[in-house]
Parts: C-alpha cells; sequence; structure tokens
C-alpha cells in the first residue's frame, strides 16, 4: 500500500461559560503557552486559530476557536457563533458555584438551540489549583458531565496549564472520532501532552 495523502480539516470549537471562569486565559494557555496575569474583559467574540497536526490520522488540522464575552453583545452574535460549530468546550470555575449552575440552566441551552444537532462538548471545571476555595467537587463535576452527555469531563488549571492541552485534544479526537474518523480510543488516554 502507498502513502496515504495527508487530510485537512478546520474545526470551529465554542468555548462557553460565565464571565471570568477563564475561557480567555484557557485559549491564551493553549495558543502561546502563557498565562496573562492581567484580566481583560474580551469585547465581542474573539477568534482565534491554532494547527495541529494528528499522527495517528495523518491529518492537519486547523482549530478555529470561538470566545466570547459581553452578554449583551453574545445574546446579538449567538447565530453566527453557533454556525458551523463542531464542538464546544463548557467552562465553569471549581470556586464558583453559580458558574457550575449556569452549565446546564444557559450554556448548554443556547448550545442545543442554535448549533447544529448531535453536537460534540466536552466539561471542564477550570482553576483547579485554587485548592483552599474549590466550591465545585470532582465527584460533582463528573455528575453533571454525565447528566449533560458531555463526551469527556477534565479539571484544568489556565494559570498553570495543568491539562489545558488534553482538554482542547480530547474534544478534537472526541469529535473526529463522531464524524467517521478512526481514532483509536486508546489515543485519548496514552498519546496526550
Ligand atoms: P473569561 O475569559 O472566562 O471571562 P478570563 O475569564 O480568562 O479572563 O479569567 C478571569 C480571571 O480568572 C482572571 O483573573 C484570570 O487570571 C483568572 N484565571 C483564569 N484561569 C485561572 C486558573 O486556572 N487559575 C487561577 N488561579 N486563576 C485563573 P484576574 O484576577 O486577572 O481577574
Ligand atoms: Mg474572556
Amino acid at each position: 500500500m502507498g502513502e496515504e495523502k495527508k487530510r485537512e480539516w478546520a474545526l470551529k470549537l465554542a468555548i462557553l461559560g460565565d464571565p471570568a471562569v477563564g475561557k480567555t486565559s484557557l485559549i491564551d494557555k493553549y495558543i502561546t503557552d502563557s498565562f496573562n496575569e492581567n484580566y481583560q474583559p474580551t469585547l465581542g467574540v474573539n477568534i482565534v486559530t491554532k494547527d495541529i497536526y494528528i499522527e495517528e490520522i495523518n491529518s492537519d488540522i486547523r482549530l478555529l476557536l470561538w470566545d466570547i464575552a459581553g452578554q449583551a453583545k453574545y445574546e446579538l452574535t449567538r447565530k453566527m457563533f453557533f454556525q458551523g460549530c463542531s464542538g464546544a468546550l463548557f467552562v465553569y470555575d471549581k470556586t464558583r458555584y453559580s458558574t457550575y449552575e449556569h452549565i446546564t440552566s444557559k450554556w448548554l441551552e443556547d448550545f442545543i438551540k442554535f448549533s447544529k444537532p448531535n453536537g460534540v462538548y466536552i466539561l471542564i471545571g477550570n482553576k483547579l489549583d485554587l485548592k483552599d476555595s474549590i466550591k465545585v467537587s470532582s465527584e460533582e463535576g463528573n455528575l453533571l458531565s454525565q447528566k449533560i452527555n458531555a463526551a469527556d469531563f477534565v479539571e484544568t488549571s489556565a494559570k498553570y496549564g495543568e491539562n489545558v492541552e488534553m482538554a482542547f485534544k480530547k474534544l478534537v479526537l472526541h469529535i473526529l472520532n463522531k464524524s467517521g474518523t478512526k481514532v483509536k480510543l486508546d489515543y485519548l488516554n496514552n498519546n496526550i501532552d
């Protein structure tokens, strides 16, 4: 058999969750491996791209990461935000219980309403490093993940980069799996980071 031709994909991913849960920090960490101590609330929609290569399926993948902020603008741009979206990361802050509750009451509801059916999403509990202020336990995270049928649940620290790359990669692999591109599930457990 000859060499299989390299394939190219583009995936649009939405990063969703309440203000200040760490959406922009997660993206920054994933893209540049940096962490910005100065919090600047994003205005409107921010689109960041990252190109990755997945050896196992010999594919170049361009990720388009859509990040939102200002609530008013979000309501206006919601349709555009979800159009053609392949997947989402739902992020809550482990130190604020309300951000965990809003995953189902707000963010998941919007995703289901406005994105294409059978969208793939993962759940992220961020700020894992703030050990003394944790309000949402890992068990509660797991329970929610099962309840909402998330493809995966990952706890991260955007500040220290813990599990950040793994979270994005898991989402991509789950999307490819669901779209019929065979990616061994072991790959999710063993070959990450
Ligand atoms: P958002 O894009 O969801 O609105 P940001 O959130 O990424 O702007 O982050 C909001 C605040 O949380 C920022 O703090 C940021 O530094 C902090 N933050 C994000 N992720 C983590 C994390 O994993 N651990 C810790 N300790 N802090 C995090 P400030 O204080 O600058 O407002
Ligand atoms: Mg932001």
